[in-house]
């Protein structure tokens, strides 16, 4: 005889323990599946949202900063309608530390003048005689001499960027580097041979060292045309050394630095003036070649412009030229900040 009530019962009740257990760890899987889909759809949310926030906030610096590029083009338009003869540090241009709110940001930045520093450039000429030597090489390594680089490092870089901007595939003497000497190196590339677009090329270049590259960039600049033209107005004291290299170094550093301070505030407005200076006089009498690389206005400028919101900012870099039909363009744009 079965005892129901000790057997049945009691196998039913074990039963629904059970499936109550599987149904809990179901519900359980259930719930921890919602969670990681949930946990997966927020992050992903929450990256579509910083990428949303990045873009506006790309754009917007964008469009900041080229506004500030239409003021600086204003500016230069504003100081040639001033004075189309002569162009110096009193012109609206060279005003330093201005800033304007855009919206809740800040544009700032700065115009430099590119003649006013060395046109790395101009190392390609070619020589006017066969066999000769293009005279701004020497004029560089006069320059790099005088900030205090080594005669040997002075020599080597000489003839290693000599070598990246000119059009051929000749070593300039024992120490040039021409593509088989980049070829060579653990991560490859061949040498330029041509202007330099942006002065940060400069790294890539042989015996160019970071310390280097900081030391002479200051008084370094690249122009799309590969004449040397220095406006002796708008030179800083700090560049006085390209003084030195331009009169081929028949006057020293503190004349250098003498002509500079005797500069009226608005610059010289003839260069006669300039030219009879006891400090320039003193360097003896210059070739009609030496005489027409000094200028006293400038067609080339380079603007630096940031805009800045909270963490964020923003730089466009852009370089201003006046053609020959006297229209002021600009021939680059390069976004982001390089140095
Ligand atoms: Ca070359």
């Amino acid at each position: 005889m079965i005892n129901y009530r000790n057997t049945t019962p009691s196998l039913g009740y074990k039963s629904f323990g059970k499936q109550r257990g599987i149904a809990l760890i179901t519900v359980m899987l259930v719930l921890a599946l919602i969670v990681i889909i949930a946990a997966g759809m927020t992050s992903r949310l929450q990256l579509l949202m910083n990428r949303s926030i990045n873009q506006q906030a790309y754009q917007q610096g964008m469009w900041a900063a080229l506004s500030g590029e239409q003021l600086v083009y204003k500016v230069l338009e504003q100081d040639y309608k001033d004075n189309k003869k002569v162009t110096h540090l009193k012109q609206f241009w060279a005003s330093e530390g201005l800033a304007f709110p855009i919206g809740d940001g800040m544009l700032s930045g700065k115009v430099q003048d590119l003649h006013s520093c060395f046109n790395i450039n101009a190392l390609a000429v070619k020589p006017a005689q066969p066999g000769g030597k293009n005279p701004q090489r020497d004029k560089f390594e006069i320059l790099l001499l005088s900030v205090g680089l080594e005669s040997y490092v002075a020599e080597l870089l000489t003839s290693t960027i000599g070598d990246w901007v000119d059009d051929d595939r000749q070593m300039s003497g024992s120490l040039g580097a021409e593509d088989e000497n980049y070829a060579s190196k653990v991560v490859p590339y061949l040498a330029a041979n041509s202007s330099m677009v942006t002065i940060t090329e400069l790294m890539a270049v042989e015996g160019v060292t970071a310390a280097i590259y900081r030391k002479i960039r200051p008084l370094l600049c690249v122009l799309p045309a590969l004449n040397q033209r220095i406006n002796i107005n708008t030179i800083s004291a700090d560049n006085a050394h390209i003084l030195v290299a331009m009169f081929n170094e028949k006057i020293d550093l503190s004349n250098a630095q003498a002509i500079i301070a005797a500069r009226p505030e608005e610059g010289f407005t003839n260069i006669a003036d300039f030219f009879a200076l006891p400090e320039v006089k003193s360097a003896g009498t210059l070739s009609a070649e030496d005489k027409k690389q000094f200028e006293l206005r400038s067609d080339d400028f380079r603007a630096q412009l940031t805009f800045s919101l909270q963490d964020r900012s923003f730089t466009v870099e852009s370089i201003y030229q006046r053609n020959a039909k006297q229209e002021l363009v600009v021939v680059s744009r390069q976004f982001g900040k390089i140095e």
